[in-house]
């Protein structure tokens, strides 16, 4: 298995001539560099009583910001890599300059996780999952509360920082996985179809020590609808 993946992600990395055309696997386009920061597409408070406001400007407008100064300012002396989408960046990875790779993996991670974040949660629509979508939960996990409580309990299991993922392989499998960090489950050659952040920073002002709480009560948040907008795009193209 290890081994197909790492394959798989080999292929892709070759396939891209020297950080050139995007793999078709990774469609989604992010703007090139240098980067900013993408608005909220709600108001801080839109999301609460499940996210309070407090967390939402900090995260936002503090932490995902740095990510993006990071990236900036790691990137300002090659220029030559502008005109990258940051997926281009993090597929790229051991092809880019050896000083600005951790960098870019923890920072241009930073952004790309956080920027799909914003974007698959919502204060309003449906709270669960339909159409082909709702099929292939249901069929990889049995029912949509096991593949929730599976997600739950993978996130629980995060040591320190990082992500819970729904993630999308190169057969259109789904699958649920961590990974530590700011890491991109495009590392290892998945597609991020959802991801909770499990850093402290996304729930402590609100939920202190209680993750368990947060996992719970953020289903209250998913936009369903961009979560199934993301599996349908990469499914075409996988
Ligand atoms: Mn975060």
């Amino acid at each position: 298995m290890t081994f197909n993946r790492r394959q798989f992600v080999q292929m892709l990395i070759l396939a891209t001539p020297a950080i050139g055309s995007f793999p078709k696997f990774a469609y989604a386009q992010t703007p090139t560099g240098p980067y900013s920061l993408p608005p909220l597409p709600y108001a801080y408070d839109a999301l609460e009583p499940y996210i309070d406001r407090e967390t939402m400007q900090f995260h936002h407008d503090k932490h995902h910001q740095a990510y993006v100064n990071n990236l900036n300012s790691a990137l300002k002396k090659y220029p030559n890599l502008h005109d990258q989408s940051i997926e281009q960046l993090i597929l790229n990875l051991d092809k880019l300059p050896a000083d600005i790779r951790t960098t870019v993996r923890n920072n241009g991670g930073g952004d790309l996780n956080h920027t799909m974040f914003w974007q698959i949660m919502s204060p309003t629509g449906k709270r669960e999952p339909s159409g082909q979508l709702a099929r292939a939960i249901e069929a990889k996990f049995g029912s949509f509360d096991e593949f929730k409580n599976a997600f739950t309990q993978a996130g629980l299991k995060v040591f320190g920082s990082g992500w819970v993922w729904l993630v999308l392989d190169k057969s259109a499998n789904l699958d649920i996985m961590t990974t530590a960090n700011q890491d991109s489950p495009l590392l290892s050659g998945f597609y991020p179809i959802m991801g909770n952040d499990v850093w402290e920073h996304a729930y402590y002002l609100k939920y202190r020590n209680l993750r368990a709480e947060y996992l719970k009560q953020w289903w209250n948040v998913v936009n369903w609808d961009e979560v199934s907008r993301r599996y349908l795009q990469a499914k075409k193209a996988s």
